[in-house]
């Protein structure tokens, strides 16, 4: 199988935007009304709208494509030992959602042994929704997009995520301070794959974290490279499975040291 696919073959990419699609509408639906808490942390919030809408992302993809894995927010399924992988996150922006902040999103990414070969990201509450494949041209509903074209960082919209961990905000905190001294404004805006989907058309000069999930930034990651901008993501040592992230248009220079 390809990423682009052949005749018989579902179309990867169609099989994600329709899954992405559902899954906002469901989560649209329950927008702004009382929701059911699997688990209410200092720092996150785990809703049982994330497990429903990873079970259907998940039965979408698994159904077109039996042999591929995925790899959630929520869990695994599917055949493990698949060369295919499907990285969902079914809600990124939990806490958003949960505040009836209408900042929020899905991200399906697909990725064939290490490389990514397509991403999507919905928004369901403004119907906005970012689409890419390796090679081929982003778009946002239909229409191409690219970073800005921004070159000074004086000029620059950064996004700072923060990250939970006591030890990891201290650092994001020192980051943030020297962004908001350089940078025309800083964001914190909570949802890490409408970040990169906000470089990726030119929204956001930049989106900074220290710590985020595969889940998070798979599909922006491609979003933002085809787009024309740099997203470097950088494994980190003291905290297994979590990545540092430094997303930017390619033309500032974004270095604070
Ligand atoms: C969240 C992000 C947010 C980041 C959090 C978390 P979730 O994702 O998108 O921007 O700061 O660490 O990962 O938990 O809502 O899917």
């Amino acid at each position: 199988m390809t990423a682009s696919s052949t005749h018989s073959e579902p179309h990867p990419l169609s099989i994600a935007v329709a899954a992405a699609r559902s899954a906002g509408e469901l989560i649209r639906s329950h927008f702004g009304k009382p929701l059911d808490v699997a688990g209410m942390y200092a720092h996150d919030i785990k809703l049982d709208l994330d497990v429903q809408s990873q079970e259907l992302i998940t039965e979408a993809l698994l159904n077109a494509f039996p042999s591929h894995a995925i790899y959630g927010e929520e869990g695994i399924a599917g055949a493990q030992d698949s060369e295919w992988q499907w990285i969902v996150d079914p809600i990124d922006g939990t806490v958003n959602f949960f505040y009836s902040i209408p900042h929020f999103c899905i991200s399906i990414a697909l990725r064939h042994k290490e490389e990514i070969v397509l991403g999507v990201i919905y928004d369901p509450m403004r119907d906005e929704l970012w689409e890419v494949e390796r090679g081929g041209i982003p778009l946002l509903n239909g229409k191409p997009i690219q970073v800005s074209q921004r070159t000074l960082l004086s000029d620059a919209v950064v996004s700072v995520g923060m990250s939970k961990s006591p030890e990891i905000a201290i650092h994001a905190t020192a980051i943030l301070e020297k962004y908001v001294r350089r940078a025309r404004k800083c964001r914190l805006m909570g949802s890490a794959a409408l970040d990169l989907a906000y470089v990726a058309c030119g929204r956001l000069d930049a989106y900074i974290e220290q710590a985020v999930s595969l889940w998070d930034v798979a599909a922006g990651k491609l979003l933002v490279e085809a787009a024309g901008g740099r997203a470097d993501l950088t494994p980190r040592l003291d905290h297994p499975d979590k990545i540092s992230v430094r997303a930017w248009n390619g033309t500032m220079d974004i270095s604070v040291e």
